[in-house]
This record gives structure tokens, sequence and C-alpha cells, in this order.
């Protein structure tokens, strides 16, 4: 039997071993942790703006300083080689590249790139480079608007081209955008969230006149991605990589029979912004249902718009944190929601319910509900907040390896049965700023300790995910 496999402790035989070809990473973003938001020429984004404004992130949080990865990324990136990592996907701050958002490229944002790529080359780390992760230029907003103008894409396609042409030379592992249900659907809101909160959560912040106003936002954003994917193969000085991350919301189904798996295929497209982000993306049309749904309140669609979305991709980009239980239902649509009881299982945010299962059919309904089983997938992000504790130097956060080891065995047994799962960057490697959250959630296996100079105190979660690294395995 091959070294793949191991017998546990019941005498059957698992496939417990991921390839050696699986790459291994850790993810973070530039806003959550870079800090020094005013230096090297960087002008303010959406976030350093919405941070000012009252009561939007707790404790009046910024990422003014973060983790104040922009002076100690050095120190970061032997953190990282010490976990044995060979692959890192951070985000590029368009506002440290072209501050006024479109025009002039300010070369000192692009040198700071340039040092953190090289170091990660010399310690044989690959770089993934994330060109949009929400903290896009004020000046944009102050000039149209952001996402509601349809000129953004060509200003995001544009930054694209500039970063490329300039580490291309470097970075062969490009990501357009990073979940645009966060950015659009959490940054903009329709007049009723005014009742709730005084604006949506995330930056910009806008309050909307009608729910047409978010998806035409939403389907400027994908015109972004593909624009965007045109410039990248356009600038780059040799072949590359080029994909997009999406957080597709996951329908698993209650129990894995015939009639549950069938209904929870039947909930992909009208799970969350699943009919109107990664559906486009990826199969070159809004779902039809999902579109029938929004009537009045869909997007104006130009002709040419979904050729343009539809771009060819080298991979796929999967944020995994949860999923959403689903029954099979006599009912019109096929299917039901699953409500989960009080007692859930959940980490420390209040949307992070442990559903382990949402890898392996966030996965598989890539391959069989969209029919995409072409896409190599990377999970790109998958972690979890929980209430770390630094006592006598150490975090012994045995809740956080419980929630990876799951996800984990999830994620091997999606390989196993042959889906094409081909990396994992854990979320995340350092403490950070977590939006609208600010410090107060941790979701690093390193601990950030921002009360004693931003020191970093690696936690047991470190020590096991270098172990699975090592092992090429789940332990
Ligand atoms: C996201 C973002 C990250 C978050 C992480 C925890 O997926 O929401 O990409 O920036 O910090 O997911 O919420």
């Amino acid at each position: 039997m091959s070294d793949n496999f191991a017998i546990n402790s019941r005498g059957n035989s698992l496939k417990s071993r991921f390839d050696d070809s699986f790459a291994w990473g850790v993810a973070t973003s530039a806003y959550q942790i870079e800090g020094a938001v005013g230096e090297g020429g960087r002008s303010p984004s959406v976030w350093d703006s919405l941070c000012q404004l009252e009561g939007a992130v707790l404790n009046g949080d910024t990422g003014a300083v973060a983790c104040d990865h922009y002076h100690r990324y050095l120190d970061d990136i032997q953190l990282m080689a010490q976990l044995g990592v060979k692959h890192y996907r951070f985000s590029i701050a368009w506002s440290r590249i072209i501050p006024e958002g479109r025009g002039a490229v300010n070369e000192a944002g692009v040198d700071f790139y340039r040092r953190l790529v090289d170091a990660l080359l010399e310690n044989g780390i690959t770089p993934h480079a994330t060109l949009f992760h929400w903290d896009s230029p004020q000046a944009l907003e102050d000039r149209y608007g952001s996402w509601r103008s349809r000129e953004m894409a060509q200003d995001f396609a544009d930054y694209a081209g500039a970063v490329v042409g300039r580490l291309g030379d470097r970075v062969t592992n490009w990501i357009t955008l990073n979940e645009i249900f966060c950015f659009i659907h959490m940054g903009y809101g329709v007049g009723d969230v005014v009742k709730q909160q005084p604006r949506p959560p995330h930056a910009p912040g806008t309050v909307v006149e009608r729910l047409k106003d978010v998806w035409q936002a939403s389907h400027h954003a994908l015109l972004a991605h593909g624009l965007g994917c045109q410039a990248i193969r356009a600038a780059s000085p040799q072949p590359c990589q080029v994909s997009l991350v999406d957080n597709w919301m996951v329908p698993v189904p209650v129990i894995e029979s015939p009639e549950h798996i069938e209904a929870a295929k039947r909930a992909f497209e009208l799970v969350g912004t699943n009919g109107g982000v990664i559906l486009p993306a990826l199969t070159g049309r809004y779902g039809e249902t999902f579109l029938a749904q929004l009537g009045e309140e869909a997007p104006e669609i130009l002709p040419g718009d979904l050729e343009t979305i539809h771009q060819p991709l080298d991979g796929l980009g999967f944020n995994v944190y949860t999923g959403c239980y689903v029954r099979a239902a006599q009912t019109e649509a096929g299917f039901e929601w699953v409500d989960l009881p009080k007692g859930y299982p959940r980490m420390n945010m209040p949307w992070l319910q442990v559903v382990p299962e949402a890898m392996y059919w966030g996965i598989r309904h890539v391959s069989e509900t969209l029919g995409r089983g072409d896409l190599p997938i990377f999970v790109t992000e998958n972690g979890c907040a929980a209430q770390d504790e630094l006592r006598d130097g150490a975090v012994w956060d045995t809740d956080r390896i419980f929630y990876l080891r799951q996800y984990l065995r999830s994620a091997q047994r999606a390989v196993a049965e042959g889906f094409p799962l081909r990396g994992y960057f854990l979320w995340s490697l350092l403490d950070n700023f977590e939006w609208a959250y600010g410090y107060d959630r941790r979701f690093g296996v390193v601990y950030v300790d921002y009360d004693n100079g931003l020191e970093r105190v690696p936690k047991a979660s470190f020590d096991w995910f270098r172990e699975c690294v090592r092992q090429g395995r789940v332990v």
C-alpha cells in the first residue's frame, strides 16, 4: 500500500496525506496588517475614512498601525519560514500604488511590495498577490462613488496593469478581487439599513435608494474582475496564473442522502449572492431563477458585459468559514433551509458556525452544480476567531486546532474523492484588524500582543499547522 495511506485504529485504510504538490500557505490582507497608512506615498482608502466615523468600528479601532507589517515584514516572513509554508497570499493596497485611484503611479508604493516579494522569494516562499482586498482609494469614492460607477471597473484594470507591469517579473500568481459579497453587499445597503444601524458595516458604508443600486455596484465589480483579468494577462512579462477569490455560500445537505444532496444543489444558485456573483464569473450567466427573483431590482447588463465578466481562469480561490444546512422539501423550490439549534457550535464570530462539511461541499458544488470541475481550486482562506488568552507567554488555542482539523479533514476528503483542490491558505498568519470588529477578534495562528509592542507569539495552532505542513497531512 502506498505511503499515502495509513491504517487508522479501526483498521480502515484512509488517504491520510496530501500530495507533495499540495500548496500549503497562509493569508493576510494589506489594510488588516500593514499599518503605515501615511507612509510611502499612500493616500487614504475608504476603510481609513470609515474608521473615522463614530461607531463604525468596535472600540474606535483603525488600521493606522495594525500589525505594523509595513516595517516588520522581514520578521513576519521568518514566521512563515518557521511554519514551513511555501506560499503566502497577501494583498496590494491600491492607494499605495495609485494614490488618486487613477493616473500617476507612486513608485515608492511599488517599492514596498518589491521588497516584500523579494524577501519572500529569498525564503523560498511563492507570493500570491490579491489586487483588491477592499481598501480602494478614497479619491475614487470622492470622484464617482466607488463601485456605484462603471468607471471603477476600468480604473481597477488600469491599476492592475500598472502593478503587473512592475511586479510581474517576480509575481506570477495574481488574484483580481477578494469577496464581492463583502465589499459590495456589506458595503452598500438599501434604505431600511438606516433603521437598524447608521450605515452598512463595510466601507464605503453607502446607503442607497434601492436593491438595484447594490446589484448594479456588484455588476461593476464583476466587470472589474473581467477587465482586470485581461489587463493582468496583457501586462505580465511572463506566463502567469489569474484567479478570482470568492466566499460563495455553501448549501450542505443535512444528511448525505440522494434527496438532500439534490436539494443542496438546487439551493446553490439561490443562497446569498451565488446566483449573482460566482455564477456569472464561472458560467457567463446570472442565475435564471436568481434574476427572476430579483425582478426589477436586477442590474442593467449591457451587451458584451457577460463575455467580459466570464474570463478564462487558471484557478479559483475559495474562502470558506461556515455553511448552511439544506433539506429536501415538497415545495416549489424543492428545498428548505435547516435552522441551527440555539446551542450549535460556533467560534468567536456571530456568523462562524462550525460546519466542516462546507469545505467539501463548497468544492463539490463547483464541479457538479456549476460543472466547473476543470478549475483548480485553492482554499484561499479558512480559519476562525477564538477567545485566545496569553498566559505565561503561551496561547493554548485547542479550540482553533479543533476547528482547523475538522475543516482540513473535509478538504482531504475532497482530494481523496478526486476533486481538484490544489492548496490551502490558512486565515490568518497574524491576529489582525478584523474590519468592523477591530482588534477584538483574533484569527491568527500567531498572537499579536497589542498591549506589548505588537510582539508576535506563535500559538499552539502555529505548532499544529507546522506539523500538518511537515507531514503533509492532518495531524
Ligand atoms: C473575509 C476577508 C478577511 C476576514 C476573514 C475573517 O473573508 O471576510 O477576506 O479579510 O478578515 O475572513 O472574517
